[in-house]
């Protein structure tokens, strides 16, 4: 890494949706990059593409957040100016199956457990310990309208954003007087994202959710993610709630087609 004076921001879960868009955000605003996610190809192809495109460095880190020894080595191998998170995005999550609670598959249930909330809390624990000794940070978690409304066939994906949100709250409480910023940003239905392709478990068909009305897309969220990242220092966003036109609540949607 070149020497430079620019900010650091990890995002976990950069090859696809959300985290991707929310990697071509910062770098255009000049941030240096760690970006993760488990297939290493996808990453390096943003890499490539980002310091191609801007003056910025960009490190990839590939691993699974479910591994707390993967996600310990990875953490750990941060040298020099890589260890100066500034920024941590805990982005990386899915939803696996939509289905009555008697009927759904418990190992659908454990990987979202696994992801959503162990994975974030072993990717949060490692870098709130070097933001404390540094005396600055931002941690950002990606919460979701699941985290404050509950859905039929939803339970466990629910359940896992709503801990996402009580965990948020608690670490701001314990970090917030170490001059750690902690927030976090709620999206509701998001397209430009492998999300709903990944629920259905590459099931085309059940997976084409927005035929008839325009969710947010990657872009949008990632922009939102970056306006509560730019903030001046006395100022910490706790949550944004954000869903397209077309969506009232978790359940309710304007179907009456896509609008221009
Ligand atoms: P995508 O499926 O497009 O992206 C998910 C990202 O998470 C991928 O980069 C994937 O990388 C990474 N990821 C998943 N599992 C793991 C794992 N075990 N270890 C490491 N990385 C992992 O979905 P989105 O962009 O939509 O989702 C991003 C976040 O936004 C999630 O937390 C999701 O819950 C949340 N969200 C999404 C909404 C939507 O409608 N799309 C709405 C509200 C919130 P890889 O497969 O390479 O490991
Ligand atoms: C993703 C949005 O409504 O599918 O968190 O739960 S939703």
């Amino acid at each position: 890494m070149k020497p430079t004076l620019h900010k650091v921001v990890l995002i976990t879960g950069a090859t696809a949706g959300i985290g991707k868009a929310t990697a071509k955000q910062f770098a255009k605003n000049g941030y240096d990059l760690i970006i993760t996610g488990r297939r290493a190809d996808r990453l390096e192809k943003l890499k490539k593409s980002l310091e191609d495109k801007y003056a910025i460095d960009v490190l990839t880190l590939t691993f699974d957040v479910r591994k707390k020894k993967e996600v310990k080595t990875a953490l750990s191998s941060l040298k020099g100016n890589w260890k100066k998170v500034d920024i941590l995005i805990n982005n990386a999550g899915l939803a696996a199956g939509l289905e009555e609670f008697h009927e759904s598959n418990l190992s659908d249930w454990e990987t979202m457990i696994d992801t959503n909330v162990k994975g974030l809390l072993y990717m949060s624990r490692h870098i709130s310990d070097l933001m404390v000794k540094r005396g600055k940070g931002h941690i950002i978690n990606i919460c979701s309208t699941a985290g404050h409304e509950v859905y039929p066939k939803g339970h466990v994906y629910c359940a896992t954003k709503h801990a996402v949100s009580a965990i948020t709250q608690g670490m701001r409480q314990d970090l917030f007087d170490k001059k750690i910023k902690v927030s976090q940003v709620s999206p509701g239905a998001v397209e430009e994202t492998e999300f709903s392709m990944v629920r259905f478990k590459g099931d085309a068909e059940k997976a084409a959710i927005y035929d008839d009305y325009v969710p947010l897309n990657s872009k949008d969220v990632a922009k939102v993610i970056f306006f509560v990242a730019s903030q001046p220092k006395h100022v910490m966003i706790h949550d944004i709630v954000m869903t397209g036109r077309q969506q009232a609540t978790a359940t309710l949607f304007d179907k009456s087609g896509r609008e221009a």
